[in-house]
């Protein structure tokens, strides 16, 4: 497929998905996020793929939200296939198989804050601005946000953002907990790519069990997701990694991952 609103790079194991649609400060469209999902789709068949970075192109915004214009020709059905078609890309996201990083480089307002909130963790640069102001539009957040919000910030807090629509600094962001770091715009993608590459250099399979449990587990009661935990552990013993990393332990070098997910 070819894109128009995206570019997708590859480099060191390390997969790149900039939303590319400056003039609209990169808002979501119906074309945009079924070039998403389609790249993300792509992440997912490719072992060779360890680590997702999801950014936004230019200076200003990572992503501002759903496209609005698209948004105010919608009816009722049309509304709905739009917020299945997002749900369906942020799902694909936050069901990757291996970590995926926000770099959030501007505004990540609305969906973008949604997509940004679908990857696993999130680095803001210290011009970043978060928000969920889809209430001042009159209508409410539909990528997710009302869902992955409050279950990362609590739900108090999460009402206050959507019930004001208020926009907040990369530094609030962070004391609230949903950013994890804040760097000046200039050195964000080269420490994005950092944390990247050591999470590249770690099993994808333990990695991904890694992931998987912390998810799964949120879901479930706290002796469920224990017993989770055990049966994880206990498939990463006994893989090739595993063996791996033990041994190059033991032998005193540093360990050479090379398991697959699928075998
Ligand atoms: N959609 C479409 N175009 C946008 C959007 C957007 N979300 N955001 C910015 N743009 C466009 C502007 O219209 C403008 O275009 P033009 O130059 O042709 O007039 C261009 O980008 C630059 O924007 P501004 O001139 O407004 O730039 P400023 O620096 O003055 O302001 C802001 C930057 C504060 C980010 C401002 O653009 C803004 O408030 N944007 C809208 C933010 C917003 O409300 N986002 C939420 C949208 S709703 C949503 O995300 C719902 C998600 C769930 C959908 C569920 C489906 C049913």
């Amino acid at each position: 497929m070819a894109y128009n609103n995206i570019i997708f790079e590859i480099t060191d194991q390390i997969a790149t998905i900039t939303i590319n649609r400056p003039k609209a400060l990169n808002a979501l469209n119906t074309e945009v996020l079924n070039e998403l999902l389609h790249a993300v789709e792509s992440v997912a068949a490719d072992e060779e793929i360890r680590v997702l970075i999801l950014t936004g192109s230019g200076e200003k915004a990572f992503v501002a939200g759903a496209d609005i214009a698209e948004l105010a020709e919608l009816n009722s059905l049309g509304a709905k296939f739009f917020a299945v078609t997002g749900h369906k890309t942020m799902d694909a996201i936050g069901s990757l198989a291996i970590p995926v990083i926000a770099a959030v480089n501007g505004f990540a307002l609305g969906g973008g804050l949604e997509l940004a909130l679908s990857c696993d963790f999130m680095y803001a640069s210290e011009n970043a601005k978060f928000g969920l102001p889809e209430i001042t539009l009159g209508i409410i957040p539909g990528f997710g946000g009302t869902q992955r919000l409050s279950r990362i910030i609590g739900k108090n807090r999460a009402k206050e953002m959507i019930f004001t629509g208020k926009m907040i600094s990369a530094q609030e962001a962070a004391q609230m907990g949903f950013v994890n770091q804040v760097v000046p715009a200039e050195t964000l993608m080269e420490t994005v790519r950092k944390t990247a590459s050591a999470m590249a250099s770690k099993g994808k399979f333990s990695l991904n069990q890694a992931k998987q449990t912390i998810n799964q587990g949120l879901d479930v009661d706290l002796q469920t997701g224990c017993r989770m935990e055990i049966d994880a552990f206990a498939l990463c013993l006994s893989s090739e990694d595993a063996a791996e990393g033990t041994r190059a332990f033991l032998e005193k070098r540093k360990p050479a991952f090379k398991g697959k997910l699928k075998g």
